[in-house]
C-alpha cells in the first residue's frame, strides 16, 4: 500500500501568497519577487510531504490565482482580450481581475463555485473557432524543481472533460465539439512529461461525481481512447461524490489507476475491486480533504485491510480530494494567545496532520506492528475523547432540534395579510430603497479590531469605536436618502465567523485560513458540538442603530444553512440536525430583536444554492430541511415584523420553488451580472412576496449607470407586482470604499425617486 495526496493548500502558511499578490497588484512587489514567494511556498509544501513520507510528491497543484485558470494557460486558451500584454502572468491576472500591472484593462472572466465548495474558479470561455496551444513551461519548471528533491514526482492536471464541462460557451457552441482540438494538446503534454522522466500523472475528472448528461457521459470513452499517453501511467481522479452511474465509464477508460472519494462517496469498494481488473491501481480517498476532524484510522483500517490484501501495492491511500479546502497546520493554533478552544485541538487535523494520518494509515496497512505504536493509539484516543465529550453532547439541545425537525413551520398569516400589516406600520413609498447589510470595512475598523485582539485597547474603547462607526453609517444612509437603513456590520469580521465566536459548540481559529478565490481567504469556524446561544449576538448593535434614526433599521443575521455551509461542520450527525440547532439559536435572537423594537430582520442565506447536493437524488431532501430550518428560525415573529433574506449568485432556477417556500417577506438577490436570466425565471414562475433584484453590481468600483438601473427595474416591474418591488444593490458593500459607495447609492436612490415622481405607469 502507498500514500499520496491529490493536492496541497497554496496560499502559504502565513498567507504569504496573499501578501505577494496584493503587493504585486498595488505595484509594491516586483514580478520576480512574487515568483520567488510562489517558489518558496511550493518548496515548503513539498518538504512537508517528503517529511511525512509520501510515496509521490504532488506537483502542478500550485496556482498563483486559480488552478482552472492555470489549465487555461497550459492549454493556450486565455480569452483574446487579455493579449494586450506579452506577459503570461499579467494575462492571467487580466483574465481574473480585468486589471494587471501591464496590459489594457478589460472585463474579468466569470468566477463561480468549484462544485459544492466555497472555493471559486475562473470559468473558461469557449467559442466555436477556439484553438488550443500547449504552454507547458511553467509546469515543466515546477516538475524540474520537484525532481531535484525526489524522483517520485506526480504532476496533477485538470482533465479535458472536466475542463470543458466547467467552461461556458458563447451562444449555441457545443463545448464537446471542441474536444477534437483539445485532446491532441493533452497528448502532446503527456509526451513531454514522459520525456521529463515522469511515471504517474494524476488527471482530475471530478465531473465523474456529477449526474452527467448522457452526451457528456458517452463522450468520455472515445475521448480517452483518442489520447496518446506515450507510456505514462494515468491516475484518473474523481472526487466530491460517488461514481455511481459513471462507475462503468470510469472503469472502461484506458488508464492505469482510479482515485475515488470515499468520504463524500459511498461506492462499494469490494465490488469496485472486483471490476478493477488485474493491473489497475485503486487510490482510496479515505481521509477527508474537506473537513478538519481527525480520521478514525481504525475504521479506515477495517475498510481497507481486505482491499490491501487483494491489491497490495496497487492500493494507494489518500485524502478524498485536494487539501486546498483545509488550513495548513493545527500546531499554529496551539499558541496561548490563540482563539481556539483548547479542548478541541486534539480532535483536529489540518493539512499537515492529514499528511501524518495518511502516512500512518499506509504503515498500518503494510505492517501490523504499526497498530500498536504510540501514534496509532493516540489517534484512537482522540477519536474516543471527541465521541464521548460533554462539550459535544447536550441532550436538551438535541431534543429541541429533533422536535423542530418534526414540524412544518409557518408564519401565522399568509404573505398578503402580513404585507398589509407591515405597510400600515412602515408606510414605505413605492420602490423602497435599501442595502444588503454591510458597509465598507475600512482600514480603521480592521485596525481597531486588531488592536482590541492584541490587547492594546480595552473592550470599552473597542465598543465605543464600533458605536461611532455605526452612527457614521446611519448618518451617511440618511444623507443619501435610503428608506430602510442598516447598521453596517462594523463589528463583524465575517458574517459567519462572527456568530461562530458567540455561539457555544462552535470554535474559531487564529490561523485557519482557507482560500476562497485569488488572494481572498476565509477562516471557517468549527462546529464541534451541540449549539447553544448563551448571550444576545446582535441585539445591542441593532438597538443602538435604530435609536439613531426615525427610519426603519433592519436587524441582520446569517441563516442556518449558510452558518453551516461556511463552517467546518460536524461529521457525527446529519447536517440537518446541525441546521436545526443553529436555527434554534437564531429563533431566540430574532425574538429578542423583535422585543427590542426591531421590526425588520434580515436572515441571509447566500449559501443555500451552494449547499445543494451535487446529485439530483439528494436534492429534495436537502431543500426540505434547508427551507424548514430557515422557517423555524424566522416564523415566531408577529405579522407586522418583516423578515428579509438575501442570496448571492444568479443561478437560482433550480431553487426558485425553495426560495418561494422560505416565505420571507422580502428577498434581495444578486442579479446585476445576469438580471435578465433571473427575470426570465420569475416570468415563468411568478414570485409573490417582496423582491429586490440587485440593480447594480457591487463588484465594480464605478458609479452605476442610471439607465441600466432603471431598465432592470422596468423589466422587473413587468414580472413582479409593483408594490412588491424593492431597489437595492446586488450584494453587501463590505469590500468597497466609502468614496465608491456614496455616489453609487445616491445614483440608485435618484433612480427610485425619479421613477416614483414620473408616475409609475410610465415604467
Ligand atoms: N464569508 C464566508 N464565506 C464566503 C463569503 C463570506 N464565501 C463566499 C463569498 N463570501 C466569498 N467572498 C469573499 C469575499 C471577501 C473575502 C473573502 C471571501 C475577504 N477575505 C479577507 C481577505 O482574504 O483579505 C479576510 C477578511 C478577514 O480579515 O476576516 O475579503 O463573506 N465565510
Ligand atoms: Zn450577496
Amino acid at each position: 500500500t502507498k500514500f499520496h495526496i491529490p493536492g496541497f493548500p497554496r496560499i502559504g502558511e502565513q498567507r504569504q501568497l496573499k501578501r505577494g499578490l496584493e503587493g504585486y497588484w498595488a505595484g509594491d512587489v516586483s514580478q520576480p519577487e512574487l515568483l520567488s514567494i510562489a517558489t518558496r511556498i511550493r518548496e515548503s509544501n513539498w518538504q512537508r510531504q517528503l517529511a511525512a513520507g509520501v510515496d509521490w510528491l504532488t506537483v502542478g497543484d500550485f496556482a498563483l490565482y486559480d488552478h482552472v485558470l492555470n489549465t487555461s494557460v497550459l492549454l493556450g486558451h486565455l480569452p483574446e482580450r487579455v493579449k494586450t500584454t506579452d506577459n503570461r502572468i499579467d494575462q492571467m491576472f487580466l483574465t481574473a481581475r480585468g486589471r494587471a500591472p501591464s496590459g489594457t484593462p478589460c472585463h474579468a472572466a466569470e468566477m463561480t463555485k468549484w462544485f459544492d465548495t466555497n472555493y471559486h474558479y475562473l470559468v473558461p470561455e469557449c467559442r466555436a473557432d477556439d484553438t488550443f496551444q500547449l504552454q507547458p513551461e511553467w509546469l515543466l519548471d515546477e516538475i524540474r524543481a520537484a525532481q531535484a528533491l525526489t524522483d517520485q514526482v506526480k504532476p496533477v492536471i485538470l482533465g479535458p472533460m472536466t475542463y470543458l464541462f466547467l467552461a461556458k460557451s458563447a451562444e449555441g457552441v457545443d463545448r464537446l465539439s471542441l474536444l477534437p482540438r483539445l485532446l491532441p494538446i493533452y497528448s502532446e503534454l503527456f509526451c513531454l512529461l514522459k520525456e521529463q522522466g515522469i511515471d504517474w500523472v494524476q488527471l482530475d475528472e471530478p465531473v465523474l461525481a456529477l449526474d452527467l448528461p448522457d452526451d457528456w457521459q458517452q463522450a468520455f470513452e472515445p475521448a480517452y481512447h483518442s489520447l496518446r499517453f506515450g507510456g505514462l501511467n494515468i491516475l484518473l481522479a474523481s472526487y466530491f461524490g460517488s461514481l455511481e452511474r459513471n462507475q462503468s465509464v470510469a472503469l472502461a477508460l484506458p488508464v492505469q489507476g482510479l482515485h475515488i472519494d470515499q468520504v463524500a462517496g459511498t461506492d462499494d469498494l469490494g465490488a469496485l475491486v472486483d471490476k478493477l481488473g488485474p493491473y489497475k491501481v485503486l487510490s482510496v480517498g479515505a481521509i477527508s480533504g474537506r473537513n478538519i476532524w481527525r480520521t478514525d484510522l481504525d475504521a479506515c483500517y477495517r475498510l481497507l485491510k481486505p482491499v490491501a490484501e487483494q491489491l497490495g501495492d496497487r492500493l494507494w491511500v489518500s485524502t478524498s480530494c485536494s487539501l486546498l479546502h483545509v488550513p495548513y497546520d493545527v500546531d499554529n493554533e496551539a499558541a496561548t494567545d490563540g482563539r481556539m478552544t483548547p479542548a478541541v485541538l486534539p480532535w483536529l487535523a489540518f493539512a499537515q496532520q492529514k499528511l501524518e494520518e495518511g502516512s500512518l494509515l499506509r504503515d498500518g496497512l503494510n505492517t501490523a506492528a504499526t497498530l500498536n505504536c504510540q501514534a496509532w493509539q493516540q489517534q484512537a484516543d482522540c477519536i474516543t475523547d471527541r465521541h464521548e465529550s460533554l462539550m459535544v453532547h447536550k441532550p436538551a439541545v438535541k431534543l429541541v432540534a429533533q422536535t423542530a425537525a418534526s414540524q412544518q413551520w409557518q408564519r401565522s398569516l399568509p404573505y398578503e395579510q402580513r404585507a398589509e400589516c407591515q405597510q400600515a406600520r412602515w408606510q414605505l413609498p413605492l420602490l423602497p430603497t435599501t442595502t444588503i447589510g454591510s458597509f465598507p470595512q475600512t482600514a480603521e475598523i480592521r485596525q481597531l479590531r486588531q488592536r482590541f485582539r492584541q490587547g492594546d485597547i480595552n473592550p470599552s474603547v473597542y465598543h465605543q469605536g464600533l458605536l461611532t462607526e455605526i452612527e457614521h453609517c446611519i448618518r451617511v444612509q440618511e444623507d443619501i436618502g435610503l428608506d430602510v437603513l442598516v447598521h453596517g456590520e462594523a463589528e463583524r469580521n465575517d458574517m459567519v465567523e462572527y456568530f461562530g465566536e458567540l455561539l457555544e459548540g462552535i470554535a474559531v481559529s487564529s490561523h485557519g485560513w482557507v482560500q476562497s478565490y485569488g488572494s481572498r481567504c476565509v477562516k471557517p469556524p468549527l462546529i464541534f458540538g451541540d449549539i447553544e446561544r448563551l448571550q444576545p449576538m446582535t441585539v445591542e448593535w441593532s438597538r443602538y442603530a435604530a435609536s439613531l434614526s426615525e427610519r426603519p433599521v433592519k436587524g441582520m443575521l446569517t441563516g442556518p444553512v449558510t452558518l453551516l455551509k461556511w463552517a467546518f461542520v460536524r461529521d457525527d450527525q446529519p447536517w440537518s440536525q446541525t441546521a436545526y440547532q443553529l436555527a434554534a439559536a437564531l429563533r431566540v435572537e430574532i425574538a429578542e430583536l423583535e422585543a427590542a423594537g426591531i421590526g425588520m430582520i434580515q436572515v441571509d442565506e447566500p449559501a443555500l444554492r451552494e449547499a445543494l447536493p451535487l446529485k439530483q437524488a439528494a436534492r429534495a431532501d436537502y431543500l426540505a430541511w434547508a427551507v424548514n430550518s430557515f422557517r423555524y428560525a424566522t416564523t415566531a415573529v408577529a405579522a407586522e415584523t418583516q423578515i428579509h433574506t438575501h442570496m448571492c449568485y444568479a443561478d437560482f432556477d433550480d431553487i426558485l420553488p425553495a426560495i418561494e417556500a422560505m416565505d420571507a417577506d422580502v428577498i434581495t438577490l444578486e442579479t446585476a451580472r445576469s438580471a435578465s436570466k433571473l427575470l426570465d425565471g420569475l416570468a415563468s414562475r411568478p414570485y409573490h412576496n417582496g423582491i429586490g433584484p440587485g440593480v447594480y453590481d457591487i463588484h465594480s468600483p464605478n458609479v452605476p449607470d442610471t439607465e441600466a438601473m432603471a431598465s432592470i427595474l422596468r423589466a422587473a416591474a413587468a414580472v413582479v407586482p409593483l408594490r412588491n418591488l424593492w431597489v437595492n444593490p446586488d450584494c453587501g458593500l463590505k469590500t468597497r470604499r466609502w468614496e465608491e459607495v456614496k455616489p453609487a447609492l445616491k445614483a440608485m436612490v435618484q433612480v427610485a425617486q425619479t421613477l416614483r415622481a414620473q408616475g409609475l405607469d410610465t415604467i
